[in-house]
């Protein structure tokens, strides 16, 4: 258990409110906050240390600004102690007056979270609850939102605490057990026993499995464009973002660097990064921009390989093995062949350029078929399971392309009502408490001393627990909270 006292003694304040907008909001928690308040703003009738309940509350600032002031009496705040905040207007140098004022009258600058870690600490929410808060602010699609709203209401927690209860109860099944062991007395209950085991491990990986969704929804999917010079990546980001965020032109090598943007779609939040083309570079610069990405592929979730319809097959298959040999099985690569709307502008006399183009030609000028392959057939030359044909251009396939997009994340209809994992820390506790349950459940099928399958159980508990924050340590607490805004 950590030191709350350490944290809950002083008063402090921060600004609550982002930059810009017309009125600022600055937040103060604490015992001494009504008796710091009255040192500072000139209130119109009465003063805070006197005004009873939670009310808001006029006054001036001399010399700074005319306030609002809201008063929350402990333990009705946010914090769980006596807190307020003060509305003034949104100009940095108010908002930093007034901090300086309630500073000198014996306030102390918050840490980020700090006001969160008090109400935890003050125990007005649990740690996944804490933890919701941050989610809740950054959340910026209607999944995330909702799922940070159900978090945030204790829905998620109450999910666990049940699981909870039934470790419990599998623990008093098992002492039960021990009990009567050595008088060999049957023991009646073992079929509960085990179901419960199986259903309770059950729900565990089903909840553990549920963190790629929700890591999915919460965090964003990492989208790496990847393929040779000039095959249309930086025209696809561009085409799929609806605005002009790369600089494309006919000349290969372009992009230098990795461009990220993102973008909402089926209520998932995409980050597509745009990299540098695949070649041998002879430019140390270009070289560099290479040697990114490289390395963004190995950040991708899904990689969208972009294959150029005018490049010859050989050269396609070798772009198409650079990019198959850099990624793990866990990775998703979609395989599109970009420019197709190019097949119909060629003329006829341009045809000999394209010698041995994997292109359309045959549909369009059925002399020149002898080089097309459909995206079928292009698949299974280059041995990928499927490529789709697409125009950065024109846009055509672009909407086929999203609709593959979003289907490698997963279904999200409902997730917003189910219990979904979105936090690394409770997928890592989920995991090992699934692991430590495995072992209980290994261990009583093999006849395991009764002492060894507590010990599992326990830290399986444990593990429950530390989600919620029944067991936690002031490293854990400072690796959460330290990631939260100032203010909140
Ligand atoms: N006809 C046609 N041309 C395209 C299409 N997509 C891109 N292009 C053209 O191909 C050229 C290269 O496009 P970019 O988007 O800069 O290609 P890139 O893959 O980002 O190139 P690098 O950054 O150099 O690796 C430009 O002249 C684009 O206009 C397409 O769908 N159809
Ligand atoms: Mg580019």
């Amino acid at each position: 258990m950590c030191d709350m006292d350490a944290f809950v003694s002083d008063t402090i304040c921060a600004p609550a409110s982002g930059m810009g907008g017309a009125v600022a909001l600055i937040r103060v928690s604490g015992p001494d906050t009504f008796a710091l308040l009255d040192r500072v703003v000139h209130f119109r009738r009465g003063d805070a240390a006197s005004a009873k309940g939670n009310r808001i509350k006029f006054g001036e600032i001399d010399g700074v600004d005319e306030v609002l002031v809201s008063i929350f009496r402990a333990p009705h705040s946010y914090t769980g102690e006596d807190s307020a905040e003060i509305g003034c207007h949104a100009s940095p140098y108010i908002v930093s007056r007034i901090l300086q004022l309630l500073c000198e009258a014996g306030a102390r600058l918050a840490a980020p979270g700090e006001f969160t870690l008090r109400a935890f600490a003050g125990g007005k929410m649990d740690l996944a609850q804490a933890e919701a808060v941050a989610d809740l602010i950054a959340a910026d699609t209607q999944t995330a939102h909702r799922i940070a709203v159900n978090q945030l209401r204790g829905q998620y927690s109450q999910r666990l605490r049940s699981l909870k209860e039934s470790l419990l109860e599998i623990a008093s099944l098992m002492e039960l057990e021990l009990d009567f062991s050595e008088e060999e007395v049957e023991f009646a209950d073992r079929g509960k026993l085990r179901s419960l085991l199986n259903a309770t491990c059950a729900e565990i990986a089903r909840l553990a499995d549920s963190f790629k969704l929700g890591n999915a929804i919460k965090s964003g999917v990492p989208v790496v464009i990847a393929g040779a010079v000039n095959a249309g990546k930086s025209t696809l980001l561009n085409a799929l973002l609806g605005e002009e965020r790369a600089i494309v032109s006919d000349i290969p090598g372009t992009t230098r660097d990795t461009v990220e943007e993102t973008l909402a779609l089926g209520g998932i939040r995409f980050r597509f990064i745009d990299t540098a083309g695949l070649r041998e570079a002879s430019d140390a610069i270009e070289k560099i921009g290479i040697e990114r990405s490289y390395a963004s592929l190995g950040k991708a979730d899904v990689v969208i390989g972009v294959l150029d319809a005018l490049s010859p097959l050989e050269v396609v298959r070798k772009s198409c093995e650079e990019i198959g040999a850099r990624l793990t099985p866990e990775q998703t690569v979609l395989w599109v062949r970009n420019k197709v709307d190019a097949y119909d502008m060629i003329p006829p006399e341009e045809f000999p350029r394209f010698d041995r183009t994997y292109g359309i030609f045959e549909l369009k000028y059925p002399a020149f078929g002898t080089y097309y392959l459909d995206p079928a057939a292009l698949a299974a030359e280059l041995g990928v399971p499927a490529v789709l044909d697409i125009s950065a251009r024109t846009g055509e396939g672009l909407d086929a392309l999203k609709e593959r997009l979003t289907g490698c994340v997963g279904d999200i209809s409902g997730v917003g009502d189910a219990t979904l994992v979105t936090n690394l820390r409770h997928y890592e506790a989920l995991r090992s408490a699934l692991e430590d349950l495995r072992r209980v459940s290994a261990g009583l099928d093999s006849g395991l001393s009764g002492d060894l399958l507590a010990q599992d159980l326990r830290s399986a508990i444990r593990f429950l627990e530390t989600i919620f924050g029944e067991v936690t340590s002031d490293d854990i607490l400072k690796r959460i909270f330290e990631r939260f805004c100032v203010g909140k």
